[in-house]
């Protein structure tokens, strides 16, 4: 079917919105209606552009990735390169982020290197739909035990079709959003009819090994309208729990807990296995409890929640603890030094948080996703944006340094897409209402049921408390400013009791609108403001930017009688190199030393660093235990590792 480009961008919209509108009362308000001015994360979207997407996409040509397209067109010749079948599912996530990009910052040498891209992947496509580089290159040589065998869906656990077709599905969805071209929409169009030929009751029963599929389907659906897509996500979460696995055994392929096949999903509680598997699948099943008149997964997806953030968090919003299956640990198995906490499954979390928030109002979801976000998220990618974290350690003895690349290449292009989509996460409107989700120096336009309201942040957020949002109205209007409290200046550093401050503090943040001091509710974590508004009013919210300590549940024995610093939504951890190169476990930082801040505009692009006193113990060469005191200085944790190799830890002795 053909549409003019300005209908279907008008169907587009009014799909995304009455959808979820319909269903389910708030929305997430565009990337592409939010124009960053700040320091922190404009420099980072920025950096994306100019260097992580074009080095992405170098790496991505260096091996053999953009030729295995090349081959299955036919343009070239040769053998699939590569140990991974999933390959091709990096290339669609690079070319995902450069779609958010090109719609923010127009880049004509990027845009046409995309579109031959995409010429070239509808070219690989075979003609009934199927798009796997290596099976159509050469189906005898599979190019890992991966991979399945020469047939088509030999292997739908290991096999990665589905998955590849998914981040194909939300390649194609951004591209068309950001640009209007449908020819890998079209693409992805063809391959989802395949599935939907090939897979349903009576046909392949079987759920993907790696979800992903899920969240792509929905996506096309909100482009295409198309149900037949929601209900296949649906679906393939529904087959989930089948199978005949051997409970009693501990390992997790034998058992299903790595693909969280064990159990229907609906029925699932403890959060298990595979983290980005399962960080997939929950953001998968919020989409269909969002887009259902049924509420099927809203209780099971609370119960998962609760017991990661109570049990399975690590405190820099790290998912997957353990490197074994990369994997959820057991309950408070939450080490440091091993901690594994993979990217990927980061950039997970914040999706399943975000629409845990979209589909139940609350900002605890957010504080979770914060954490995530500015902490064990962003440490996956050095500053220069060339470097990346697979796994993201809360301790080191010195060998950790991020990659340029890796040979399993997941992270790169999930940290690549998902910066480039961070304009998308700062605000949501309800009912008559906008919520402020995220403080960032910014301007946006928002639309709340037909009244569009201009709205303007002024903040040096994380450094800085205080933020100033400015409304530019065409006239007065009664609605909501729903202002996030932060869990952290609410005492509660993430919702639960894995985690609590050692010192408490006054419970309110201070809000003056045009100067004068305003009383509040807070309703579901927000400082709900309702009112009529007039143009040029200012609401000026004030969070408390004090360096907190933090303590855990004595069930993770890792941190016993160990303490982590926190100033606003920023984890800080102590390296080396900031103290004496000296061995990090070995300092002792009293309860009641105290602590100061400084911002340095020179060191590591701009950042407060903490400072205070703390006590060295050593043994010396006779055995025996010597005291020193000495300056201790600490640094964002996203920072670490940009200064040579040098010890690093986020939990200090007490
Ligand atoms: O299987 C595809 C990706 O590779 C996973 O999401 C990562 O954890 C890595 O195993
Ligand atoms: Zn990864």
């Amino acid at each position: 079917m053909k549409y003019s480009l300005i209908s279907l961008m008008l169907l587009i919209l009014s799909v995304s919105c009455s959808n979820r509108q319909s269903q389910n009362e708030i929305t997430p308000v565009s990337f592409t209606a939010v124009n960053l001015t700040d320091q922190f994360w404009k420099q980072r979207i920025t950096t994306n552009q100019q260097v992580t997407i074009p080095h992405a996409f170098q790496m991505c040509e260096n091996t053999g990735r953009i030729r295995n397209f090349e081959i299955a067109a036919g343009l070239k010749t040769g053998e699939y390169t590569g140990v991974y079948p999933f390959n091709d599912s990096d290339v669609y996530k690079v070319i995902e982020g450069s779609a958010y990009t090109l719609h923010a910052i127009p880049d004509p040498e990027l845009a046409k290197y995309v579109d031959d891209l995409v010429d070239i992947i509808a070219a690989a496509q075979e003609d009934d739909g199927y798009l796997m580089t290596w099976r159509t290159i050469n189906p005898q040589k599979a190019p890992s035990r991966w991979s399945g065998a020469a047939e088509r869906w030999s292997d739908i656990r290991q096999g990665h079709e589905l998955y590849c077709a998914g981040h194909l599905y939300e390649a194609a969805v951004a591209y068309f959003e950001a640009t209007g071209k449908r020819k890998l929409l079209d693409v992805a169009i063809k391959n989802a009819e395949l599935i939907l030929r090939e897979f349903g009751p009576g046909k392949i029963e079987e759920p993907p090994g790696h979800q992903e599929i899920e969240i792509g389907l929905v996506k096309l659906y909100t482009i295409t309208r198309d149900r037949r897509y929601f209900e296949l996500a649906h679906y393939f979460l529904e087959q989930r729990g089948r199978k005949e696995y051997d409970k009693s055994s501990q390992d997790m392929w034998k058992n299903g807990t790595y693909w969280q096949d064990h159990l229907p999903v609906a029925e699932q509680q403890e959060a298990v296995g595979h983290a980005v598997r399962a960080t997939y699948m929950y953001a998968a099943m919020a989409d269909i409890a969002m887009g259902t008149d049924k509420d099927i997964y809203r209780d099971p997806l609370k119960l998962l929640w609760r017991n990661v953030v109570e049990k399975k968090l690590h405190i820099s919003g790290g998912v997957g603890a353990i490197g074994h299956g990369e994997a959820f640990g057991p309950q408070f198995d939450l080490p440091n030094l091993s901690a594994y906490n993979e990217t990927c499954a980061a950039v997970g979390n914040v999706f399943w948080n975000h629409r845990m928030f979209l589909l139940d109002g609350h900002a605890d979801y957010i504080d979770v996703l914060e954490r995530t976000l500015f902490n064990g998220l962003i440490s996956g990618i050095s500053l220069e944006g060339n470097r990346f974290f697979y796994p993201n350690v809360l301790e080191s003895k010195g060998h950790d340094q991020r990659s340029p690349w890796f040979r399993c290449a997941c992270c790169p292009g999930n940290i690549t897409r998902f910066m480039a989509s961070f304009p998308g996460y700062l605000y949501a409107t309800g009912k008559r209402a906008v919520y402020v989700n995220l403080y960032v120096q910014s301007e946006a336009t928002i639309d709340i049921e037909h009244t569009k309201i201009g709205l303007r942040q002024a903040t040096r957020y994380p450094w800085e408390g205080e933020v100033l949002i400015h409304l530019n109205l065409n006239q007065p209007a009664a609605f909501g400013v729903n202002l996030r409290i932060p869990g952290w200046a609410r005492n509660s550093p993430v919702p639960g009791n894995l985690y609590k401050f050692l010192h408490q503090q006054p419970e309110k943040c201070p809000i003056t609108i045009n100067g004068e001091a305003v009383s509040y509710d807070i309703e579901k974590g927000y400082a709900v403001l309702h009112r009529e508004w007039k143009n040029g009013d200012i609401i000026k919210i004030s969070l408390p930017m004090k360096e907190r300590r933090i303590i855990t549940s004595e069930e993770v024995v890792y941190n016993l009688d160990r303490v982590a610093i926190q100033r606003g939504p920023l984890l800080y951890c102590a390296e080396g190199i900031d103290n004496g190169n000296g061995k990090i476990r070995q300092l002792v930082l009293a309860d009641d030393t105290e602590l100061t801040s400084r911002y340095h505009p020179d060191v590591l692009d701009g950042l407060v660093m903490i400072s205070g006193r703390a006590k060295e113990i050593s043994i010396n060469g006779q055995d025996r235990m010597r005291e020193a005191i000495h300056n201790i200085n600490l640094i964002p944790y996203y920072a670490w590792a940009h200064r040579g190799k040098s010890h690093m830890a986020v939990w200090l002795a007490r």
